[in-house]
């Protein structure tokens, strides 16, 4: 089987193109997750938050609605409340409506646009907070806007995208989000956990199709963006859950032995051959808890569902200062 990548002239010239390059030269081929938010991928990704079989967004938003006035009591007075990614604006609402004199709403994003529009309706709609905006890739080491003075910084990372990294990519963001927080910071975080299999394979294989069309819109991308020529029909959808790794893994595989062209490379697929696109680690609250407590932060309060499918946890940073 070959799984050689076979770039034929000129060096990659963007980071999306030197990705793909990178990761069809490994083997398993693999394209990074975080790929899979442009415009028409980040549409796709709301309508799969809106399936029935998928079930942690509107379990996440159900525990935020029950809790969030103990949320707001252990983020405190005069915090700086930073949000990592494109925030669900309804969760967010819950906060904001309910923690004391905050001194500042600090929502993080990697597209400028996406931040611009979300702020100016927050400004709308809560004008005595300020809200300061930040576009930047937060999976790289950040400072935050010295800007405000605050009693303590606490940062929001809902959704349980710090499932999509790898245990040990988690501890490092962790790390990161630990030193932005700083002494008395604190961390207010979604997190996906480990349950009946079948639930889980049901979430990442709709029937509608939708998770299919948001993975095969990677191709779709790379198609647009970077001059491939990727036959739609000639890779499938997969996602499976791995007990022991306790991760769903998903994947684009190829249905016969081809050649792609992108742009001036070309690259081999043999047939059933698996390019790898994402990973969805599932925690157990303890072993999560465990992953926090060696990036800094111990757990102070812990919130689940009936079900046990999902958690949101608050943790303090444990240093003094
Ligand atoms: C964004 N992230 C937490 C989602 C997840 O469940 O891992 C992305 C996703 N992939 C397929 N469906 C949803």
């Amino acid at each position: 089987m070959s799984q050689t990548a076979t770039p034929i002239d000129t060096a990659p010239s963007t980071v999306f193109e030197q990705d793909v390059h990178d990761g069809f030269s490994r083997s398993p081929k693999f394209l990074p997750c975080k790929y899979f938010y442009d415009e028409r991928g980040s549409e796709l990704f709301a309508r799969i938050c809106e399936l029935d079989a998928y079930y942690p967004t509107r379990t996440e938003l159900a525990i935020m609605r029950c809790h969030a006035g103990e949320m707001a009591a252990l983020i405190g007075r005069h915090a700086r409340l930073v949000e990592l990614g494109s925030g669900d604006s309804t969760k967010t609402r819950l906060l904001l409506d309910r923690v004391v004199d905050l001194e500042a709403y600090v929502p993080i994003d990697i597209s400028a646009e996406y931040l611009a529009r979300a702020a100016s309706n927050l400004r709308r709609d809560y004008p005595h907070v300020p809200i300061l905006p930040v576009s930047l890739d937060y999976s790289r080491p950040f400072e935050l806007p010295r800007s405000v003075r605050a009693n303590r910084t606490v940062v929001y990372f809902p959704g349980s995208t710090i499932g999509n990294f790898t245990p040990a990519e988690a501890r490092r963001f962790l790390r990161i989000i630990e030193a932005a927080a700083g002494p008395r910071g604190g961390l207010l975080i979604g997190v996906d956990l480990k349950k009946d299999p079948a639930v889980l394979h049901a979430a990442y294989n709709d029937p509608e199709g939708i998770t299919a069309a948001f993975n095969l819109n990677l191709l779709v991308r790379i198609n647009h963006e970077l001059g491939g020529e990727f036959a739609l029909d000639q890779f499938r959808h997969d996602a499976f859950y791995d007990t022991r790794q306790g991760r769903i893994e998903m994947r684009l595989v190829s249905l016969a032995r081809q050649i792609v062209r992108i742009g001036s490379s070309s690259y081999a697929f043999a047939r059933g051959e698996p390019i790898t696109t994402e990973y969805s680690y599932k925690y157990d609250l303890g072993e999560f808890e465990k992953l926090a407590a060696e990036a800094g932060f111990s757990l102070r309060r812990s919130w689940t569902d009936e079900n046990g499918f999902f958690g949101v946890q608050y943790y303090a940073v444990d240093r003094a200062g």
